[in-house]
């Protein structure tokens, strides 16, 4: 999550970058939003972003949408996002602005037809345990069951994951009277392997508090709580195998490696590379192919390995920065070609207002992912 001091020059130059890299490609996809329920927010008109170049529009323009994970579930398309408004709260180095409440399901028959918005499917008062801020979501379906996973803060101000389960894949959910048991931080990404197995990847650091966890319990104790030092191995995100019931792990939360060509894990201090949050994992051509946000540097990265477990050998950045601070994708099989679903500011310019996007991910003769120029 931001930190504005770390933020200000890198910032600057992002600005530059992104703007010469929007310029490069111009895109756009025309969807219908057709709203099936009452919605919060109708999103301003944006001056600037009126004479930018994106390669894609906004999924929905009546609400603000950010995080998307994306499914297709009996051949529709269902995006799973977190649901951006406006509280109030002032920006901060913890994210407190991004104070979300509620979880709206959108769907569509195919890219580019008509979305649908769902409408509420979780509400924040819903979840017994929960105290504030419903951040990046994910589901699978399982046995006739769908499942909603999301993290949100409990009453002791602690990231932990929940799972809330309907018989529909645009819910109402209904929440799990308890978080996951040992589950930490945020971004919830659940992958199920061509062997049926499932697993949950999850983690974030900064706001997302994955730093806080580094001797196997939650330390909140430090004021200004940090990375390792710069020459120091980064924080890992976390992986688990779900048990059958999909409500719980089957084994210990686990540390994923994510390491350079020669075998070491990925420095703290390296911010174009290191795992930051917004973490998800897919297969191509029996490869496990682990992508995430390098947080502060912007980037959508990837690395891949033989295993679900890692280690991952970083092999690229494969989207430049979106307009926004936050980076958050999915990647998914559509009728034999793959899409990402991702976030940027488009509609608003303002980090905590963001709005889903989807463009189809090229891949070269072998098996490098093409870079994305939003
Ligand atoms: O939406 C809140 C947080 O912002 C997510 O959990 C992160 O991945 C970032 O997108």
């Amino acid at each position: 999550m931001p930190t504005h001091h770390k933020l200000a020059f890198p910032a600057l130059a992002l600005l530059l970058l992104n703007s010469a890299c929007q310029s490069e490609t111009a895109k756009t996809e025309t969807t219908t939003t057709e709203t099936a329920a009452d919605t919060t927010a109708a999103a301003p008109a944006n001056a600037d972003s009126a004479t930018k170049k994106y390669l894609a529009e906004p999924l929905v323009k009546d609400i603000y949408t950010a995080d998307p994970s994306a499914h297709v579930f009996n051949g529709r398309i269902y995006i799973y996002p977190s649901h951006d408004i406006e509280t109030g709260m002032p920006e901060n180095d913890n994210g407190d602005h991004f104070a979300m409440k509620d979880y709206h399901i959108l769907s569509m028959d195919s890219i580019g037809g008509k979305v649908t918005d769902h409408g509420v499917a979780l509400d924040i008062k819903d979840i017994p345990w929960a105290g504030r801020q419903l951040w990046a979501p994910d589901a699978a379906f399982k046995d006739g069951t769908y499942y909603l996973y999301f993290p949100v803060k409990d009453k002791q101000d602690i990231f932990r994951i929940g799972v809330a389960t309907s018989k529909s894949p645009t819910g109402p959910f209904k929440a799990e009277p308890k978080p996951m048991e040992g589950s930490l931080s945020i971004d919830p990404a659940v992958f199920t392997d061509t062997d049926g197995k499932t697993y949950m990847y999850m983690g974030g650091i900064w706001g997302g508090q994955l730093q806080r966890w580094r001797t196997g319990k939650y330390d909140g104790s430090k004021p200004k709580e940090q990375e390792p030092a710069a020459t120091e191995p980064s924080v890992g995100p976390r992986v688990a195998r779900l048990g059958a019931d999909m409500k719980q792990f089957a084994e210990p939360v686990r540390e994923v490696k994510i390491v350079d060509k020669d075998g070491k894990v990925l420095l703290s201090g390296d911010n174009n590379r290191r795992f930051f949050e917004g973490a998800w994992m897919h297969k191509y051509n029996g490869k496990y192919y682990f992508t995430y946000s390098t947080g502060d540097t912007h980037f959508l990265a990837y690395a891949t390995g033989t295993s679900p477990y890692g280690p991952f050998t970083y092999q690229g950045t494969f989207m430049n920065p979106v307009q926004g601070w936050t980076t958050h994708h999915s990647i998914v099989e559509i009728k034999g070609k793959w899409y990402i679903f991702y976030h940027d500011t488009q509609l608003s310019d303002k980090t905590w207002l963001r709005n889903v996007k989807v463009t189809e991910l090229k891949r070269n003769a072998d098996g490098s992912i093409a870079l994305i120029n939003p």
